[in-house]
């Protein structure tokens, strides 16, 4: 057991707290809880650092960007194993999430200034004397709240684009992760040695409650739905704009013409993989009725393979977050006592810390395990009528944040995709979305408001600013008091001619 006291900024923590591997219970380290002042002091700094930074030409920023990112590329084994020890996740998985996170910052770091960067944009006639210009200038100190279960990927969605958009970011991550947090942190230190551009913070749900009261000009949340209101309610009280990432009830729906050897095979991957502690993990299947049963007889003999574990062979780890084992058996319990059946494992497959594969099928949609994230490695599967009964019954959920549909018609498969109510849908694979950094990842509803990644990603973390520069005299002077009746009228005549026309 090593035990290490690791503190950060310019403040220290009287309090501290042990890190876990939840395969073993072994203590990896200690943190410290950081207290109010704490938190207050490290925001503090990390406004100085925001100026410098913000100071730097987009050139600068992103040749650090793209430094650090080479620095995660080559040091990868490292940061994977930490991974591997903080959540129990395989070592596969950890580098997986890594490459992922590396991706983002990558794009991040190329994009910025295209997306961000000053543009002239058309001015109008009526203002055809003004030169407009339209440029995103950063907010300042970005506070990230971050969560346990892609500790380097999730929170990378926020922390690159904040920090791509000239924002300095202060990290509270979960009490959960702050090993691996510290060694983000640290790598980042090493290709930024100035200034403190980027913090860690650390503590349980009271540090970060001081970080969203405290003088951050955004906050970015990753977490539970009932957390993002805590936060919400907290940023209230100083207008601070939140981005909420909560987490979804994912469905994947299977039309009658699907692949479904590549249905199953992904099905089971997207309830699985992480052991179902995946916030755009596969949740739900629905599944046209024709198919269904040969779908099922797929699916239960690829789930039946996989296995739970900590050893190097093991197919997906224990749960992280050692509560959402009950969490996992009520759901379980609940459908069962409704009426439901499990096909593969069942309650006996919860042996803590590791929950085995487990389907359910007849499951009434009314019951938790269809209407609650379960964030576990179980998923439901029912046959629908079609992909539209598929579509409705996937949108009849407080949750919208990602979505499959595998059918092998384009059209049928593309017109599904876009009638879910989800804010990201992958056809004929799935969560391919979080791959791919132009693309937007966000939700509604339960799943919370606000996008990271991609160009709005990059916009989520700035605030847009105009500028009109007058170029040369108006014909009319239309914001002075000498404006006459005759101005007004050769106004009037001319707003005639540009929109009166009548349209049908
Ligand atoms: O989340 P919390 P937990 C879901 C998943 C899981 C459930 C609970 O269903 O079972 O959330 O997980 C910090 N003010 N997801 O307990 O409480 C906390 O310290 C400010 C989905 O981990 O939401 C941590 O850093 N901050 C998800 C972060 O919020 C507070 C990923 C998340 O903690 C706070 C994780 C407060 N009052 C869980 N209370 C996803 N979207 O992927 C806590 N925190």
């Amino acid at each position: 057991m090593v035990t290490t006291l690791r503190t950060q900024g310019p403040a220290r923590p009287a309090d501290s707290f042990p890190t876990m591997n939840p395969a073993t219970s072994e203590v990896i380290a200690t943190f410290g809880v950081f207290g109010e002042d704490d938190v207050a002091g490290a925001v503090e700094s990390a406004h100085r650092a925001a100026s410098w930074w913000a100071g730097l030409s987009w050139k600068d920023r992103r040749t650090r960007l793209l430094a650090w990112k080479s620095y995660l590329t080559r040091y990868i084994g490292r940061l994977a194993e930490l991974v591997h020890t903080e959540t129990g996740k395989p070592l596969a998985d950890a580098q997986l999430e890594i490459l992922l996170a590396i991706v983002h910052i990558d794009w991040a770091a190329r994009n910025a200034r295209k997306v961000l960067g000053p543009r002239r944009v058309r001015s109008g006639l009526v203002a055809i004397n003004q030169a407009a210009t339209l440029e995103y200038q950063p907010l300042g100190v970005v506070g990230v709240i971050g969560p346990w279960n892609y500790p380097v990927f999730t929170p990378m969605g926020s922390i690159a684009y904040a920090l791509a958009a000239g924002n300095a970011v202060v990290f509270k991550p979960s009490e959960l992760t702050p090993a691996v947090s510290d060694w983000l942190v640290s790598s980042f230190a090493e290709v930024v040695p100035e200034q403190p551009v980027l913090q860690l913070i650390t503590g349980d749900g009271r540090t970060g409650e001081f970080l969203a009261r405290s003088a951050v000009n955004k906050i970015a949340f990753t977490g539970s739905a009932a957390t993002a209101k805590k936060v919400m309610a907290a940023c209230a009280e100083n207008l601070t704009p939140i981005v909420a990432e909560c987490g979804g009830k994912d469905a994947l729906i299977v039309a009658a013409d699907a692949d479904l050897d590549a249905a199953a095979d992904a099905a089971a991957w997207g309830a699985l993989s992480n052991a179902g502690q995946t916030c755009v993990g596969v949740e739900r299947v629905y599944v046209a009725d024709g198919v269904y049963h040969s779908f099922l007889e797929k699916l239960i003999d690829r789930m039946a393979q996989v296995r739970p574990g900590d050893d190097r062979e093991a197919d997906y780890g224990p749960m992280t977050l050692p509560g959402q084992v009950e969490v996992v058996e009520r759901h379980i319990a609940d459908a069962l006592a409704r009426g439901g059946r499990a096909v593969v494992g069942g309650l006996a497959s919860i042996r803590k810390p590791f929950i085995g594969p487990v389907i359910l099928t007849e499951v009434p949609e009314e019951s938790r395990a269809v209407a609650e994230e379960t964030f576990g490695p179980t998923v439901t599967v029912a046959p629908v009528a079609d992909l539209d009964e598929g579509v409705r019954l996937a949108n009849a959920s407080r949750y919208g944040l990602g979505s499959s549909v595998f059918a092998r018609n384009k059209k049928a498969g593309m017109a599904a995709a876009r009638s879910l109510r989800s804010g990201m849908t992958a056809v004929n694979s799935v969560i391919s979305f979080a791959g791919v950094p132009s693309l937007p990842f966000g939700g509604s509803g339960d799943s919370g408001f606000g996008r990271i990644h991609g160009a709005d990603g990059l916009r989520e973390f700035t605030r847009p600013k105009s500028i009109t520069r007058q170029r040369m005299k108006p014909m009319v002077n239309l914001t002075s008091f000498s404006r006459t009746d005759q101005d007004m009228r050769k106004l009037l005549n001319l707003a005639t001619v540009l929109h009166g026309r009548r349209y049908k």
